[in-house]
């Protein structure tokens, strides 16, 4: 079912000092930057690798407000790993498999999510504390 790691998302306080992080420490490059205001948040995509799958990124998120799902979590948890993003090919079909298996989904139906991409979360409670998203890119590299 999954293609590849699409992305990890990484919560912090603060996008541009993350961002000078990452560059300056592991030579990434920023390819994409966005706000969502659906989800709550300003995020930058930092490619990590190409491979058979697709792309793969880290997503550093920054909250737009205390109240978001992304304030919440850094409230309660602090800085670091928020969700781990999957590719798959068809994120309907995806979704529908899973919840067919008693998972919980955050999203019945998909979400416009980073570069273009259908997204849907499912809940961490039902993947072992994981918040999982699943991520079907606008065209992808198979
Ligand atoms: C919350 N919990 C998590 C978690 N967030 N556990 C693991 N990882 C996370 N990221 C846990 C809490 O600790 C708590 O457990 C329980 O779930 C309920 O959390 P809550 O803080 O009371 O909040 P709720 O219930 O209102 O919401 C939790 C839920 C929400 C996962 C449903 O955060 C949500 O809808 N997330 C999906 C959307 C999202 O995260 N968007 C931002 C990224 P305890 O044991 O303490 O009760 S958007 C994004 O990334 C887009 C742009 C993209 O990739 O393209």
């Amino acid at each position: 079912m999954f293609l590849r790691i699409d992305h990890v998302g990484i919560a912090c306080h603060d996008l541009e000092e993350k961002i000078e992080f990452y560059e300056s420490t592991f030579g990434l490059t920023v390819v994409s930057r966005e706000v969502n205001e659906e989800q709550g948040v300003r995020e930058a995509m930092l490619h990590v690798a190409d491979g058979p799958g697709g792309t793969s990124y880290v997503q550093l998120i920054e909250p737009l407000s205390p109240e978001t799902a992304v304030g919440k979590f850094l409230a309660k948890r602090g800085e670091g790993v928020h969700h781990i993003g999957y590719g798959v090919a068809d994120v309907t079909k995806a979704l529908e498999e899973i919840g067919g298996k008693g998972i919980r989904l955050v999203d019945e139906r998909p979400r416009h999510g980073s570069m273009g991409a259908s997204i849907a979360f499912l809940h961490p409670k039902d993947v072992g504390g994981v918040l999982t998203e699943l991520v079907e890119s606008p065209q992808p590299k198979l």
